[in-house]
């Protein structure tokens, strides 16, 4: 491996006694209030799981400017996820796409798969492109076609996609349905729904018993008049007549613009249907910037409502997912971005003074709610995460490590600076 345990160990070395102070400093004002180790140890078990098709770049329907160095095939895709956990362990998982990404042959994937110590979250299905060998187009929809034999064919790969899932101990699917109309009048809302309920029935049966299915939703593109599965409603209400496998997925892209994302969370945790998470950023919608780098009080409001949600209610654990394509920065440096965003609002809501929220909000003290979120938010965290990767033998600044050790200019001489990655 391009990076190893000594690599880590050195480039912590020049930062651990600035980081010590720091820390201790941090220590000093929240030990009194808040059990550190447990919060640490929260830290260190979040795991997100990093999507295949981020770790290239993507395109746009302009151009498309490679980076060098991408990952060619799924093991090296995983290779790449390998490095990211190792840098800063907190991402321990790889998300599949079929077929941008079939495992020839599984028991070395699987192999691979523990050498780099990453497990296989949920797998992803496509039915938003054509494949070359396919039979139907999916050019009028997919699960929710007015052709049963094209439905079939969605159907199919789904359970396909699912089989897959199954040889490397991934426990769940993805489901996102690109299906929709671009103009008033084409689709008949209701059958089109119908028809894509029966279609998720199907696949729902081919679940394994410990298995679930999450239905993401999306208010518009690729169509640009209506999409089948447009919003949180219409995913709880097919995840609800499913049944209990079948949970709905929050893709914070996926929604118009100043939508209360947070107010979905308590409402879907409420009814223990919140299944994923696909993390990312966004100033228009789906535009995939870095989690955090825009709205970051958002995903801390977000994270009060998850932690608040696992804390008191029945929801069955999340799935926690990247997704995102970049066609700017080196992928690897923005997932390590990512990542370190996420982890910085989950600690942000670990900190919020539950027991003295709840009063202010019984007693209708608003000024002293809004002061006891502000004041968690405000808190400058980042010496807990350098010290929960410090523990978990991670680098206090898996970028700064990840440049030190030149990773980039090492991927490029293993792979050449012209190599295309799999991914939209
Ligand atoms: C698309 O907008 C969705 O966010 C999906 O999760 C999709 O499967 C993924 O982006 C890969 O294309
Ligand atoms: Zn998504
Ligand atoms: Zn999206």
């Amino acid at each position: 491996m391009i990076l190893n345990d000594q690599n880590i160990e050195d480039a912590n070395k020049s930062a651990l006694s600035d980081h010590q102070k720091q820390y201790d400093n941090l220590k000093s004002t929240l030990s009194d209030k808040h059990d550190l180790d447990a919060i640490i140890q929260k830290l260190k078990d979040f795991q997100v799981a990093i999507p295949s098709w981020a770790l290239g770049t993507g395109g746009t329907r302009f151009g498309r400017y490679g980076g060098g160095g991408e990952p060619r095939t799924l093991e090296e895709k995983m290779y790449d996820v390998g490095l990211i956990h190792k840098l800063n362990q907190n991402s321990g998982a790889i998300s599949l796409h079929i077929p941008w990404d079939i495992p020839e042959n599984p028991e070395a994937i699987r192999q691979l798969a523990s050498n780099l110590n990453l497990k296989f979250d949920a797998v992803n299905s496509n039915t938003f492109q054509d494949q070359e060998d396919a039979k139907y187009s999916y050019k009028y929809g997919s699960l929710s076609h007015v052709d049963a034999a094209v439905r079939q064919q969605a159907i199919d790969h789904n359970k396909e996609v699912i089989d897959y899932g199954k040889d490397l101990g991934s426990k769940s699917l993805t489901v996102w349905l690109a299906d929709g109309s671009s103009h008033p009048g084409q689709n008949n809302f209701r059958k089109a729904f119908e028809r894509t309920y029966e279609s998720l029935q199907e696949i729902y049966n081919h679940l394994p018993a410990d298995w679930k299915v999450f239905i993401e939703y999306k208010p518009y593109e690729p169509y640009f008049y209506s999409m089948v599965i447009q919003d949180w409603g219409t995913s709880h209400l097919l995840a609800q007549k499913l049944g209990d496998k079948a949970l709905s997925l929050v893709d914070l892209g996926h929604h118009l613009p100043n939508t209360n994302i947070e107010q979905i969370v308590a409402t879907l945790m409420m009814q223990n249907k919140l299944g994923g998470f696909h993390f990312n950023d966004s100033k228009f919608g789906d535009d995939d910037l870095t989690v955090g780098s825009l709205k970051p009080y958002q995903l801390f409001l977000i994270f009060n409502e998850l932690v608040d949600g696992m804390l008191n209610t029945s929801n069955p654990d999340l799935s926690w997912m990247i997704d995102a394509s970049h066609n700017m920065k080196d992928p690897l440096e923005d997932l390590l971005q990512s990542v370190d965003a996420i982890l910085l609002a989950y600690a942000q809501a670990l900190v919020v003074d539950r027991k003295a929220l709840d009063q202010a909000q019984e007693s209708n003290d608003i000024t002293g709610a809004q002061e006891i979120l502000q004041n968690a938010y405000r808190m400058d965290l980042r010496p807990l995460l350098a010290e929960a990767r410090r523990q978990a033998g991670a680098a206090l600044n898996p970028i700064k490590a990840y440049r030190q050790f030149k990773v980039r200019d090492q991927l490029i001489d293993e792979r050449g600076l012209k190599t295309i990655s799999t991914g939209l």
